[in-house]
């Protein structure tokens, strides 16, 4: 089954808005196999945000990221990389469609409450990245049947 790696940024727990975006993924039918709050350090966001070194905003970035608590996520289920880009929207909040998580909760590019894999191998880096594979379960939710369908 897929699985993608989610955080939940310093903005998002500050805001307490933790409880209503987890709520959204459960109701898509994402199931946890992963979580965790973590103070994140310079040289872990630095891995995390290798690929925009460089940029103009990368500094701002990684102080950002560095500035307060960050829960991080593992989610599985059916396609569940592009299921939870999709629930978490565009980039910039302005600009994310309503009924997104960004559309819905955040105005900003930096920001943007959360970050999701964007694909299938990013995502297996990430997680093995974020999380020792004993801090893993797996498990089949009672109702995987009605979710997941024929
Ligand atoms: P993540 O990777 O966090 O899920 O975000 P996206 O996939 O939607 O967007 P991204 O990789 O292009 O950007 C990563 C991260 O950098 C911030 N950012 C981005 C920023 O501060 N200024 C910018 O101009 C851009 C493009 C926001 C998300």
């Amino acid at each position: 089954m897929e699985r993608t790696l989610i955080l939940l940024k310093p903005d998002c727990v500050h805001r307490r808005l933790v409880g209503s975006i987890v709520h959204r993924f459960e109701q898509k039918g994402l199931r946890l196999a992963g979580m965790k709050l973590v103070q994140v350090s310079r040289g872990l966001a630095e891995q995390h945000y290798a690929v925009h070194k460089g940029k103009p905003f990368y500094e701002s970035l990684l102080k950002f990221i560095v500035s307060g608590p960050t829960l991080a996520l593992v989610l599985e289920g059916r396609e569940a990389v592009a299921v939870a880009r999709h629930l978490i929207g565009a980039t910039d909040g302005a600009k994310a469609a309503p009924g997104t998580i960004r559309g819905d909760f955040a105005l900003s590019v930096q920001n943007n409450l959360i970050h999701g894999s964007d694909s299938t191998d990013n995502a297996a880096t990430e997680v093995a990245l974020w999380f020792k594979p004993e801090e893993l379960v797996t498990f089949q939710p009672v109702d995987s049947p009605w979710i997941v369908g024929g």
